[in-house]
């Protein structure tokens, strides 16, 4: 339970959490709880996706709005490196993005190995939306994608370019924890209606063999929402939380009773137990909310952060609860 002081620290951090999501940094065990509408989106640049976010929710727009504004912001900034425009590629010089979407109503959509296409979550949005499927991928997604008027443009920045090239001299596929494993963008949201939905887009796991497909663009794994419920998504390592169809369980768990951090928690150590010989490196975080407003994140190691937006007390940065120190 969050306690009386638990709420006076967050009381005293809030205001200079709000200037710089590089001030944010405070962590506490127990429950945290927003006032509804509010909005949760991974790492630093949550920041920003909460800003886009909330200026639809403040104004009693709907939550599927709200994560799909979010997360476009991360998408189309350069200086992201594992989310779209100026993500990391992959070996062959080939920036690929996987995203996926899902609303309070068990509907969603996906894309996975898109390339090309500046705001892939749009396009998962499309693919919810407008065709009687759930995912697209490759060639398949861009087809749809620009047939739905969507432009073709070259994802590759100098400077992504020039560090593939630096990688390619050694060619050794180390994924560094929190580094290049770190940006994608998760955003969870509940609107003045209740509703929840979510979003997840990344550019996915930096030099990763061309065709592979991470967590974020699969419903179970990457992101998971249950309107009855609440919803959870994931970040770092994404054949770890492949294999424990990690948001899905997280959901579970609060379908169970527990709270949201303590769900994330949950799905960490499950992780974590099936990963005993293969923890080097290994980095996996998820956030959660629920219907009453509580929210949560949790990693196996600590540096996974969040945003978090609400009326009461604006936008700020929290740290995720974690299991060890890297
Ligand atoms: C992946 N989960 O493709 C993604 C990478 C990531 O923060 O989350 N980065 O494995």
């Amino acid at each position: 339970m969050g306690s009386r002081r638990d709420f006076l620290k967050i009381s005293a951090l809030t205001s200079a959490a709000m200037i710089s999501p590089s001030l944010s940094a405070f962590s506490f065990a127990g429950k945290r709880k927003g006032t509804k509408p509010l909005m949760i989106s991974t790492w630093n640049h949550g920041f920003g996706s909460n800003e886009a976010g909330w200026e639809i929710l403040k104004e009693g727009g709907s939550a599927l709005d709200a994560v799909e504004a979010g997360v476009r912001v991360p998408e189309a900034d350069p200086k992201e490196r594992s989310v779209g425009y100026g993500g990391l590629p992959d070996r062959d010089g080939k920036v690929t993005l996987d995203a996926c979407i899902m609303n309070h109503d068990y509907e969603c959509g996906a894309v996975a190995a898109l390339e090309n296409i500046m705001h892939p979550i749009s396009v998962a949005r499309l693919v919810m939306e407008k065709t009687p499927h759930a995912m697209l991928v490759g060639e398949g997604a861009k087809t749809f994608a620009l047939k739905e008027g969507f432009k073709e443009e070259n994802l590759l920045t100098e400077r992504s370019k020039k560090d593939w090239e630096e990688w390619l001299k050694k060619s050794e596929y180390k994924p560094v924890i929190n580094i290049e494993n770190h940006d994608t963008i998760g955003a969870l949201a509940i609107d003045a209606k209740g509703h929840i939905a979510g979003a997840c887009t990344t550019s996915g796991a930096a030099y990763k063999m061309h065709g592979r497909v991470g967590d974020s663009p699969l419903i179970g794994a990457g992101l998971f929402v249950d309107g009855e419920i609440g919803a959870a998504c994931a970040t770092g390592l994404g054949e770890a939380v492949i294999r424990t169809a990690g948001s899905a369980m997280v959901v579970e768990h609060m379908r169970m009773g527990k709270s949201p951090v303590e769900a994330c928690e949950i799905a960490v150590k499950r992780i974590m137990d099936t990963h005993k010989t293969r923890m080097e490196n290994l980095q996996v975080g998820f956030l959660a909310i629920n219907k009453n407003g509580e929210y949560g994140g949790y990693s196996i190691r600590n540096g996974f952060n969040y945003a978090i937006v609400d009326t009461e007390n604006g936008n700020r940065m929290e740290d995720a609860q974690f299991k060890m120190e890297w």
